[in-house]
């Protein structure tokens, strides 16, 4: 297969466009359902429009460009919601890739017969629940999960679709497209490839990733006149919960396994008064699922231990809904390394994806492969998110190469 040539300065006029929708600083605040992001997502439907596409903005605030073209389709994009402190490029990069490749094959008169639907999923930063879009086009988002789902500052779901202006939008769905797979394009969000000094990443399995949070009941009281001994310190019992799992931790991790105690709560937050009331959100990620078992059972072992020292009372519950890591497709990894090989000869590797991914959910209906480009730093969901332009542009001609030959062997 030849190389596919992608229009550079239109790739990155898109993304700059998209930048500017929520811009903060470098970065971009875009919350899933936000005016902003549903801004963005119309924005986005009308250059699918523009490029030839069908134009769909679902029910869950999905953004579908469907193509004319007839055969099974090869679906491409990624999701355009941010995390609270987001990057411009997470998310966004795949979602521009896909419309610059559909752009890219349709201007090819070797390939504008070949048929790509463009995808931006909502909510993949888990603002109510996590890829809540691509889970609802899988069927993965059952009512039941839906009910009562309110975000951390407990806005409701129900209420935030009607804001949108989706309350009553029909929703997509996978059984209703001839899909022969997915491929996301991502920023890595990790040092690897930079460290490594090279500029393209074939992803070979996506991490899977579980979450707890820890409360603890104690009994408020002065900081002055209450004496150590038998102090209900909420705060004491917190600490001493998120010292053992540290320590406990790597005795059964996996060799790439993480975690993160990236939420803490202390009420009432006073310096002279004893918190009566403290949580701690933990997530943990591995490719391996029997890991993040193990990691359960061993929160819940120190949390026995921390009640059978009397004080504060702590109680554990799952903070989020389970991914389950995801292995990406061997054909749709060797065609784009075939890609990566003819536009990055010997600059290229197979990794993991140490980040969860859309491709994660939807490679349960579908076979679904991901491509990243390097972040400068390794540094992501932080303003100072960044990839170089030249890596940016060579990311989607790999994409679109490694796309046309998927659907050329398809054919
Ligand atoms: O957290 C993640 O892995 C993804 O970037 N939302
Ligand atoms: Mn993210
Ligand atoms: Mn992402």
């Amino acid at each position: 297969m030849d190389g596919i040539k992608i229009n550079g300065e239109r790739l990155l006029a898109d993304l700059r466009a998209m930048r500017a929708m929520g811009a903060a600083g470098t970065g971009v605040v875009r919350p899933a359902f936000s005016e902003i992001d549903m801004t963005a997502r119309r924005w986005l439907a009308e250059r699918y429009t523009e490029a030839g596409l069908t134009a769909t903005i679902d029910g869950v605030g999905n953004v579908l460009g469907k193509s004319a073209n007839p055969g099974p389709a090869l679906l491409i994009g990624s999701h355009s919601d941010t995390q609270p402190t987001g990057g411009w490029l997470d998310g966004a990069l795949g979602v521009a890739y896909g419309l610059e490749v559909v752009r890219a094959l349709a201007e090819d008169p070797a390939t504008k017969h070949l048929a790509v639907d463009a995808v931006s999923w909502q909510d993949e930063e888990s603002r109510f629940y996590g890829c809540l879009g691509s889970r609802s086009f899988c069927g993965g988002f059952p009512a039941e999960a839906e009910q009562g789902l309110t975000d951390k500052d407990g806005v409701a779901l129900s209420d935030a679709l009607a804001q949108a202006g989706l309350t009553d939008v029909p929703r997509l769905s996978s059984g209703e497209h001839d899909y022969m797979g997915f491929l996301e394009a991502h920023i890595e969000q990790g040092p690897h490839l930079e460290t490594d000094g090279l500029r393209i990443g074939i992803v070979e399995s996506i991490v899977g990733l579980g979450g707890m949070v820890f409360t603890f009941t104690g009994q408020q009281n002065h900081a002055g006149t209450t004496m150590m001994a038998g102090r209900k310190d909420a705060a004491t019992a917190l600490y001493a919960l998120a010292n053992a799992i540290n320590e406990e931790f790597p005795k059964v991790a996996g060799e790439r396994s993480v975690w993160t105690m990236g939420r803490v709560l202390l009420r009432p937050g006073a310096p002279s008064i004893v918190p009566g009331y403290a949580e701690l959100e933990l997530q943990y990620r591995d490719v391996d699922p029997a890991v993040l078992d193990r990691f359960e059972a061993t929160a819940h072992d120190l949390v026995a231990r921390i009640n059978g020292r009397g004080g504060a009372v702590a109680e554990a519950k799952p903070s989020r809904v389970r991914i389950a890591p995801a292995h990406m497709d061997e054909g749709f990894r060797g065609h784009l390394a075939k890609a990566a090989e003819r536009h990055a000869p010997g600059n290229w590797t197979a990794m993991p994806s140490g980040a969860f991914h859309d491709a994660g959910v939807v490679c349960a209906v579908m076979p679904c492969a991901m491509l990243f480009i390097p972040s400068i730093g390794g540094i992501s969901h932080d303003f100072a998110e960044d990839s170089h332009v030249e890596d940016i542009i060579l990311g989607c001609e790999v994409l679109a190469t490694g796309a046309a030959a998927i659907l050329t062997a398809a054919v």
